[in-house]
């Protein structure tokens, strides 16, 4: 769709199963276009950390590979939302992942998302995520790292994040990019490909 000349960052989003590299190009992307990322996970895993009410709620959710329940997320992003920094621009990393987040979203925005720029949709075959994940495991031990966690998570984005996709192609926004590869040639591929809109 047509920019939204209200803002003067971009506003975006960034979709891809678990180990597709969100994370790690949110960073990248957060810098290079001076928006701030907001990565639920993230937010998540320092609230498990802090031991705080949301994060002792999240954490067994986490651990099984599920979805932290809906209500608790969007309650999360709303609030982040409603902070001043992300006015003129961000990148949602690993947010929406559910049909309903989808929906609470648009609310979030206003009408129907269509002040999105674009939703870069990050692929990998499942070989590659697998081996990601499990190459992340054995240097920082995240718990939901495990091959049987990563399996789950992997059900769980089929099941429940993949269909947004079709939502968001149907209002034009989705910028499918392929994330195998060196971490910057990525980066330089989402770059191209975001300009070129
Ligand atoms: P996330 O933190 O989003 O975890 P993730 O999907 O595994 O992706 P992540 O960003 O960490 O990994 P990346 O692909 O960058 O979510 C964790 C959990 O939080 C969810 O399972 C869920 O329970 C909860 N949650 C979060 N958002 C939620 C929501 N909206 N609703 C409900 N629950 C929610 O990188 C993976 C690895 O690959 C890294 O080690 C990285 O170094 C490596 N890598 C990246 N790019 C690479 C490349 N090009 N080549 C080689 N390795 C690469």
């Amino acid at each position: 769709g047509a920019p939204d000349t209200s803002s003067t960052g971009l506003r975006l989003l960034l979709v891809g199963p678990p180990g597709a590299g969100k994370g790690t190009q949110a960073t990248r992307l957060s810098a290079s276009y001076g928006i701030p990322a907001v990565s639920t996970g993230d937010i998540f895993r320092e609230n498990v950390k802090n031991g705080t009410e949301l994060g002792v709620k999240a954490k067994g959710y986490m651990d099984a590979g599920q979805y932290v329940p809906d209500e608790l997320t969007n309650d999360l992003v709303r609030d982040r939302l409603s902070q001043p920094d992300v006015a003129d621009g961000f990148l949602l990393d690993g947010y929406p992942r559910t049909l309903q987040q989808v929906e609470e979203l648009d609310g979030m925005l206003g009408v129907d998302g269509l002040s999105l720029d674009a939703v870069v949709v990050l692929t990998a075959d499942t070989d590659e995520v697998v081996r990601r994940l499990l190459g992340r495991a054995a240097e920082q031990g995240r718990s939901d790292d495990t091959e049987e966690v990563i399996r789950k998570r992997l059900d769980v984005y089929a099941e429940q994040t993949a269909p947004l996709i079709q939502v968001y192609a149907s209002r034009d926004l989705v910028v499918e990019v392929d994330g195998l590869g060196e971490i910057d040639e990525v980066t330089g591929r989402i770059v191209a490909a975001l300009a070129a809109l």
